[in-house]
């Protein structure tokens, strides 16, 4: 019969793997154990996975105590304890209020569809709908910028004479304190480029820029080298105000890394330089291929125009030889 494992007669070597992600840990250790059948055979090597359990039901009164990390605007993030207690929190919050129509659709759980965007129904579709949006959308990013909110949070801003200026900081995805999912945000400081399709070769030095400035920081603050890091560009993104996503390389599974809607820094980079067009606008002339959910504004009409696509594609197409 196996002997019966007792985590309070487990002395820890050392941490196998820690993953943020699942809210899991793996320890090795040495287990001493006492068998009634066996001589005491010593300390053996014990293998222990630790895991979050999923949350409780919410109720009012599950979270005794919360400490606000960071708010911007509507959007406020908290750490959040389960029991009383002066360790480590045992939850992160984020609260949108109040919220609008367009969050609570974000938030609510769909499926998505895959649609292709070509220049034309850029155009016709998605250009419009991004003109549409409030300004009030983005209060948040005009909070950050002129120093109304986060502003002690900022790791990097360039020189206000820059004209391709951005600035760096925490992401409110990110607690601030694990680097295994370290998560960080870089703002352009002009709202000139709304999103993938407004960049161009000459935005090259910015994007450059962003590059290097993210490296040197992250290498001093945090000590993670380049090569951890994972720098990318959503399309579609919720917001429309140029702005690179920064993330642990081992942060893996975050359904906003999904293909098709985050383009690799690296990549623009690479496309922009090799694009021999004198205007330099290669997102502009590319049919970008991305998922959306069924509630996403532009849902209904993206996918109206599919149809469309495989239409003129058929029409194209050589007849099967009998
Ligand atoms: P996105 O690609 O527009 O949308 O990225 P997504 O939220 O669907 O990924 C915007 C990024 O900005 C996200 O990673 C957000 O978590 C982050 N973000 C959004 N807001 C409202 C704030 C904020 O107020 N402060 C900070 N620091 N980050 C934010």
């Amino acid at each position: 019969m196996a002997p019966q494992f007792n985590l309070h007669d487990f002395e820890l070597e050392r941490v196998l793997n820690d993953d943020p992600q699942t809210h899991s840990v793996t320890l090795l250790g040495r287990q001493r154990i006492a068998s009634e059948t066996q001589q005491d055979p010593g300390p053996q090597a014990a293998i222990v996975r630790i895991e979050k359990t999923a949350l409780p039901k919410f109720s009012d009164g599950l979270v005794v105590k919360t400490q606000v990390i960071e708010s911007t605007d509507i959007y406020t993030w908290l750490f959040g304890w389960l029991q009383p207690s002066d360790s480590s929190p045992d939850l992160k919050i984020n609260a949108i209020y109040p919220a609008t129509e367009t969050h609570i659709r974000k938030y609510s759980k769909q499926s998505v569809h895959i649609v292709r965007e070509t220049p034309e129904l850029y155009e016709s579709i998605v250009k419009p709908y991004i003109e549409a949006f409030p300004s009030s959308r983005t209060q948040w990013v005009t909070d950050i910028l002129t120093g109304t909110s986060e502003a002690e949070k900022v790791l990097f801003r360039s020189p206000p004479s820059s004209p391709d200026g951005f600035l760096i900081l925490p992401d409110m995805k990110w607690d601030t304190v694990t680097l295994g999912s370290l998560y960080l945000v870089a703002l352009a400081l002009s709202s000139e480029v709304k999103c993938l399709r407004d960049v161009k070769k000459r935005h090259l030095p910015m994007l450059k820029a962003i590059r290097r400035e993210t490296r040197r920081i992250v290498e001093e603050r945090f000590g993670l080298e380049s090569t951890q890091l994972r720098l990318f560009v959503h399309y579609q993104p919720s917001y429309y105000h140029f702005h690179v996503h920064i993330v642990n390389a081992n942060y893996l599974g975050l359904q906003n890394m999904a293909a098709g809607q985050a383009h690799l820094l690296d990549d623009i980079i690479s496309l922009l330089e090799v694009d021999s067009s004198p205007e330099g606008v290669i997102f502009q002339r590319m049919t970008l291929t991305y998922s959306l959910g069924e509630n996403h504004g532009l849902f209904a009409p993206m996918m109206a125009a599919q149809a469309g696509l495989e239409d003129s594609e058929a029409g194209a197409r050589p007849t099967a030889v009998a």
